[in-house]
């Protein structure tokens, strides 16, 4: 039971901490709100012989030798040198002693050759989404293949990627000796050649067979054209639309923007999503910015803005509204705002001359070698190493590492998936997979304001942006990294990007430990890390998985990149006395302000505690009188004399019934169990894991917001429903933008169907609040939130009780460490 305490205890202390900082309302990146997480940093200290490598072995050995003392290592062979006191440890004192002949760490390359396709679950690679494409084209699904589709009256595939195998076969394949499954593509196509255009979807396969077929899954007319995501085409037919009016604008742009003329100095930004309310009446938000990136700007947006209804593939029909100047208007033309500009009859912004010349250092994420050097600031930091190779290893994409097994899996969609994951024989979780990220803006801007993006409807992994591991910032330089593939829909290929990198971590410090008369134990804590960055526009998303000796998995989303800002405006009447923030944050820069807006990240979690025959429920914590708490369990009508105090926290166990949504709430927590109610430990408790959400921020938009459905999987911080190969997401892609008529939501799937020993399925969805502030320009530095999953009386014990430790008795005599360690330098393959 002692065990069960501390599980609550800790698990409650998140939340609690979790909840403190809703309250708060207005905590930001700024104000260490994410203190709570910074568990997941283990990474940035090392052991610092690595060093070497990079110092031509000048530097002083104070390292070497603490290493070699402290781990008790055998540094015979063929490393000599000086063993020398500790007067050299805190780098001041520089040793003098040589250090010759060190070897390099043994290596073994944790990859082997097996092809990624002969994975069930394998991303699809860039020959299947080849193979796929000609398919189509032979069929006639798709008008162009190979270049990028001439217009919007073309059928072009917009995404591709894996349609994972039903998990019946693949469980019967998995550990029962069935067949192995075929692969196949899931498939979007536009199809702007067909006389009512639209998007449909096909199920392409079995992949690498002559007999692939192709199945449509939608049928047409169903996917409205209008709730298609942005593509290449329209934004050069809408670029095409707008150069007459930007010609109009040239007054405007050159007196106000410091003598900038379109398109040579400024450029269009259309992302500002949604396309309008309504399925029927796309209408795309532009704002003016300069591109001091050379790509998408969005922080140097300007104060000048309009709208154009372009709803089908008839680019005849399009036209321009609703053009704003410095909040003021609508005007209904380009002309007829250049007229109220002209007749002085509005308020006008300029530029200071030469503004524009400083752009792009203020936001390239250089360094600034005008400040001054910090002590030591160029010497190189910590890091880790392999001192005898990797101890994982990866076949196709399925990776293993100290009785964990799992398969990388994921689309450029939804982004990065796991199945089968299993812990010592066991497995865990089926379905592990991020799926969409939400963002709501709020601020005082044309053009601007009400933005919400769901970026699976962009692509997570590969789509609007590619992304690529940097070398030794993203991952440290021993990692294995695996590539995946997306499908571009600007040039009708297949693309791949290094974009996974797989590790053991050193967490530099301890998983558990005890120190007492009798004895001193404790255990380093190390994991394994499946770390994935991606690019989705101006922010950068980092998915990281970590898998922990005693069965935890943490799964983290953390963000970096740029914000998207708006025009601060000296003379913004809304501000109030302070110009220097107004009711929806702050001013960042120069002529820039912060807006606020979320993250909110959701996931997939489909747990199988052993099997998929789960239960799931939920531990109320709670407090009230003795007698209250006993009659939770019997009829008790007399409280025993021993309880010295009216008042208790107790817990009260809820197996949840049906289809339900729970979000997070500071006064009533709660700790979330999976269960196999088959299943029991030796002390007779069901086996089950905890899904605990980290500190994390909540959905406070209104139900009755437009984009509340498409949103819904925001409104609850874990939802579980009986699990359906018919509802394989959390969202829709098309949601946000057929938002009167949304079709695939997560409220849709709760529908009363009961979960009580059923295949259930966890929709976790955590994330952060951002109030810009200053430090989030030129870049917002990491920030992060997660959700843990955790052996719940799963074992009958502590889990990691058959690996090396550190283990001292008292007597001297029953000692044990770590595996000794021979002192060697950071090899340079990558894998
Ligand atoms: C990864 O790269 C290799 C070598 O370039 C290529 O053969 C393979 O198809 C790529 N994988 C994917 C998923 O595209
Ligand atoms: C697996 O199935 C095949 C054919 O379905 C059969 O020949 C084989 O004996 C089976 N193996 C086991 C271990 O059951
Ligand atoms: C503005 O730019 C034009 C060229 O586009 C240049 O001829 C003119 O001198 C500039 N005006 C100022 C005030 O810099
Ligand atoms: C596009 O719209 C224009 C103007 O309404 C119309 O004349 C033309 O026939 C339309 N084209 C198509 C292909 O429907
Ligand atoms: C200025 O221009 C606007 C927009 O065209 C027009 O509505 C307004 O009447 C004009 N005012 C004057 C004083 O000309
Ligand atoms: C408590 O009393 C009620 C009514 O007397 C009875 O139905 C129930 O079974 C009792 N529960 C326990 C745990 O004894
Ligand atoms: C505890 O509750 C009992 C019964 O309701 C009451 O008589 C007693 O005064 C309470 N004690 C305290 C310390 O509140
Ligand atoms: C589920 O049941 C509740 C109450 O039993 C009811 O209010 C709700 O309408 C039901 N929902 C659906 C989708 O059937
Ligand atoms: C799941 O477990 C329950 C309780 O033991 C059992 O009644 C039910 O038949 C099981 N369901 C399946 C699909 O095995
Ligand atoms: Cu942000």
């Amino acid at each position: 039971m002692a065990d069960n305490e501390t599980s609550i205890n800790s698990s409650s202390r998140k939340y609690h901490i979790g909840n403190e900082q809703k309250e708060k309302k207005s905590f930001n990146y700024c104000s260490h709100f994410f203190v709570l997480v910074v568990f997941a940093v283990g990474l940035v200290g090392g052991i610092c012989i690595g060093i070497y490598v990079y110092h031509d072995n000048k530097s002083d050995n104070s390292c070497l030798n603490q290493f070699s003392q402290g781990a008790g290592a055998n540094t015979g062979g063929s490393i000599t040198t000086s063993t020398q006191t500790k007067a050299s440890s805190d780098g001041t004192t520089p040793s003098t002693a040589p250090i010759t002949n060190i070897r390099q760490c043994p290596n073994r390359n944790p990859k082997d050759n097996t092809p990624y396709e002969s994975s069930l679950f394998a991303p699809l690679t860039v020959k299947e989404m080849t193979d796929v494409s000609e398919i189509l084209w032979r069929e006639k699904f798709i008008t162009t293949i190979n270049h990028a589709p001439r217009s919007l009256d073309e059928n072009f595939i917009l995404y591709m990627y894996l349609f994972p195998p039903r998990k019946e076969d693949a469980i019967k394949y998995l550990y029962n000796n069935g067949s192995k499954p075929g692969r196949y593509a899931k498939v979007h196509i536009q199809r702007g050649a067909e006389h009512v255009p639209d998007i449909m979807e096909y199920k392409v396969g079995p992949l690498g067979h002559p007999e692939a077929t192709v199945t449509q899954l939608t049928t047409p007319g169903e996917i409205h054209f209008n709730s298609r995501p942005y593509d290449g085409v329209e934004v050069k037919a809408l670029d095409d639309l707008l150069h007459t009016d930007m010609k109009v604008l040239e007054t405007i742009m050159r007196e106000s923007f410091d003598n900038a003329t379109f398109p040579k100095d400024l450029y269009i930004f259309y992302y500002n999503g949604p396309p309008g309310r309504t399925t029927e009446g796309r209408e795309t938000r532009f704002v003016i910015g300069f591109p001091a990136l050379e790509e998408l700007d969005v922080i140097n947006l300007l104060p000048l803005s309009g709208t154009v209804h372009n709803p089908g593939n008839n680019v005849s029909v399009w036209y321009s509204h609703s053009y704003y100047y410095l909040n003021q208007g609508p005007y209904r033309t380009a002309q007829d705002l250049v007229h109220a500009y002209e007749n002085n009859t509005i308020r006008k912004v300029t530029l200071p001359a030469g503004y524009r010349n400083n752009l792009r250092r203020e936001l390239f994420p250089e360094r600034d070698t005008s400040l001054p050097p910090r002590e030591y600031g160029d010497q190189p930091g910590a890091r880790s190493y392999m001192p005898k190779g990797p101890r994982f290893s990866i076949s196709g994409t399925k990776v293993k590492w100290m009785d964990w097994s799992f398969h990388i899996s994921g689309g450029q969609l939804k982004g990065p998936a796991f199945f089968d994951i299993r812990f010592k024989d066991n497995r865990i979780a089926y379905e592990l997979a991020v799926n969409d990220i939400a963002l709501a803006y709020s601020m005082d801007a044309s053009g601007q304001n009400g933005i919400i993006y769901m970026d699976a409807t962009y692509g997570i992994l590969g789509g609007v942006s590619s992304t690529k591991i940097l070398p030794d910032v993203d991952c440290p330089s021993h990692a294995a990294v695996l590539n995946t593939s997306y499908w571009d829909s600007y040039s009708q290929k297949a693309l791949d990007m290094d974009s996974i990198c797989v590790f053991e971590a050193d967490g530099q410090e301890v998983l558990w430990r005890h120190v007492s008369p009798n004895f001193a134990g404790g255990m380093r804590n190390r994991h394994l890390i499946v770390r994935v960055p991606v690019v989705v526009g101006n922010y950068d998303y980092i998915f990281e998985f970590q898998f922990y000796l005693d069965g935890k998995i943490y799964t983290m989303a953390k963000a970096s990149g740029y914000i998207q800002a708006s025009f601060w405006d000296e003379y913004n009447p809304h501000a109030g006395e302070d110009k220097t923030r107004d009711a929806f944050g702050y001013r960042v820069s120069e002529y820039q302000t912060g807006p606020i807006h979320d993250h909110m990240f959701g996931f997939k979690v489909d747990m199988d505690v052993i099997d998929s025959n789960n239960s799931f429920e939920v531990v109320h914590w709670k407090a009230g009188d003795i007698l209250g708490a006993l009659k939770t369990q019997s009829n008790i009508t007399n409280v025993p004399p021993y309880f010295i105090y009216n008042q208790t926290r107790y817990v009260e166990y809820e197996t949840i019934q049906k289809e339900a949504g729970f979000k997070l709430s500071y006064e009533q927590q709660k700790m979330f169990v999976m269960v196999n109610n088959n299943k029991k430990n030796k002390w007779g408790v069901k086996r089950g894991y905890l899904i605990a959400p980290l500190a994390t921020g909540a959905q406070s938009l209104p139900d009755v917001h437009p984009a509340m459905k498409a949103l819904s999987f925001t409104k609850y911080h874990v939802t579980a429903t009986k699990r359906k190969e018919e509802e394989p997401y959390l969202s829709s892609i098309y949601d946000i933008n057929r938002m009167d008529n949304p079709k695939g939501y997560l409220d849709l799937m709760l529908n009363n169907e009961s979960i009580v020993n059923e295949d259930i399925v966890n929709w976790v969805t955590v994330g952060f609040l951002h109030v810009p502030c200053s430090e989030d320009i030129p870049m917002t530095a990491r920030v992060e939130s997660g959700f843990l999953l955790k052996p719940f009386n799963f074992f009958d014990k502590t889990a990691t009780f058959d690996m090396p430790q550190y283990y001292e008795g008292q007597d001297g005599m029953n000692v044990e460490h770590e595996p000794a360690v021979d002192a060697c330098v950071e090899p340079k393959t990558k894998y």
